[in-house]
């Protein structure tokens, strides 16, 4: 009989990780996570998996670890012998990376060489290791679209520490012949995603504010532009690299750009509210023009919930403090490579993952949960 293959996911409980496992598990894996001790909860996004007793502690594992923890990590890859590792752990926020760059370096940038070294100590020859890779490698673009062959320009201490990751994994795929790949993935965002990054700050507070619950947004640069593609896909995508016949590096984006104010913009439309911007800069408002909530099927639904939504009430703002010491203006990527030796391509547009979103997000907000 065939032996199951086995995986270990780092960052288990994040948006990629919780959809990665779900992905691995259909695909017959027995799935291994590292979770972090945390003094409240932080496994939401993997609770479905973790209370089914079919798979826990048969087909799904979860272990406390850290990788800033060496000795943690050399203990767990001695005893999980994974055939493929995920290393999706990081501290993946942009501006707080500006906050705490010594950590981010830690997690981000040593964390990646930990676990390489941990395969080499542990003899680990046949393991495949996926890493994590970034756009935010581009930040100030040398070329656009930015393929593998683009040249790199990193815009932030999290930015610089996933560039010390992506050159430690080409660096020990050469110099060990370790299975080891970069996905340099383009922005991908789901119902899973934080609530702090942009796309699910906008949508849960677009659905708060339709029914009443919050009065306004405050949000930073609203021209940044990022491709934008849908997070299970990606993950898709993450599993497929490690499929390829060698070690080698990916780009993964959808091809297409839009500004975070288009975000916004398209969020309130499925709402049924037109918005028209006034101000400039830190003075500018983004103001309800009309609201039609026949627009929207779950609206529609739920007309009793409804907030007091007027022509003229100011539901954006701006603020400097979102804005970044250094931005990355523009990611557009081209995944022509994937596509050709993967056979791996983004399908959901931008309107589609916008309506993912608001609505997964609208739902939450009616049945008063938030995760
Ligand atoms: P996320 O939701 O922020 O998840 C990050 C995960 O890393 C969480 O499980 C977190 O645990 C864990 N983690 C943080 N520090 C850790 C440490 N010291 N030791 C062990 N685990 C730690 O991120 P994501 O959006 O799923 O992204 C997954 C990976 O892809 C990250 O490396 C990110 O930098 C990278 N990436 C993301 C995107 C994107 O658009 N989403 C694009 C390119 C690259 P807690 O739950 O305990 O905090
Ligand atoms: O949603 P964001 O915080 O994502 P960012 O910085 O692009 O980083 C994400 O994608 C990267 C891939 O390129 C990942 F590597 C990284 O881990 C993370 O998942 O910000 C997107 C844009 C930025 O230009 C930011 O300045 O939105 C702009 N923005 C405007 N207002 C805001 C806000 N960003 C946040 N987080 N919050 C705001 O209020």
């Amino acid at each position: 009989m065939k032996k199951n293959k086995i995986a270990l996911i780092t960052g288990i409980t994040g948006q990629d990780g919780s959809y990665l496992t779900e992905i691995l598990l259909k695909k017959n894996y027995i799935v291994h996570g590292i979770i972090r001790r945390s003094s409240s909860f932080n496994t939401g996004r993997i609770d479905h998996l973790y209370n089914d007793r079919n798979l826990l502690n048969k087909k799904f594992f979860l272990h406390y670890g850290d990788i800033v923890d060496t000795s943690n990590l050399n203990r767990l890859l001695e005893k999980i012998q994974p055939d493929e590792i995920y290393n999706l752990a990081a501290q993946s926020h942009v501006l707080v990376s500006f906050q705490i760059p010594d950590y981010t370096a830690q997690v981000d940038a040593l964390g990646t060489l930990r676990i390489l070294d941990a395969i080499r100590e542990t003899g680990l020859h046949k393991t495949k290791f996926y890493q994590a890779s970034t756009s935010e490698l581009y930040g100030k673009v040398q070329e656009v679209p930015q393929t593998e062959k683009t040249s790199f320009y990193p815009r932030s201490p999290y930015g610089v520490a996933k560039l010390y990751a992506y050159w430690i994994i080409v660096n020990f795929r050469e110099a060990y012949n370790i299975f080891a790949s970069n996905g340099i993935l383009f922005n991908h965002e789901s119902p899973r995603r934080g609530e702090t990054f942009v796309t699910r700050k906008i949508t849960r507070a677009a659905a708060q504010i339709v029914l009443g619950k919050q009065e306004k947004i405050i949000l930073g640069n609203l021209d940044a532009k990022r491709d934008w593609g849908y997070a299970p896909e990606y993950c898709e995508g993450m599993w497929r690299i490690l499929q390829h016949k060698q070690g080698d590096d990916f780009v993964l984006a959808t091809g297409k750009t839009h500004t975070v104010r288009e975000f916004t913009e398209l969020t309130f439309k499925q709402l049924g509210i037109e918005l028209e911007w006034k101000g400039k800069a830190e003075k500018e408002k983004g103001i309800v023009k009309s609201f039609n909530p026949e627009m929207n099927n779950v609206l529609i639904s739920n007309k009793n919930l409804i907030g007091k939504i007027k022509k003229g009430i100011r539901v954006i703002e701006v603020s400097p403090v979102y804005y970044r010491p250094t931005e990355v203006d523009l990611l557009v990527g081209d995944a022509s490579k994937a596509q050709k030796l993967l056979g791996w391509k983004a399908k959901t547009k931008f309107k589609e993952l916008v309506g993912i979103m608001i609505d997964a997000d609208l739902r939450k907000q009616i049945k008063n949960t938030d995760n």
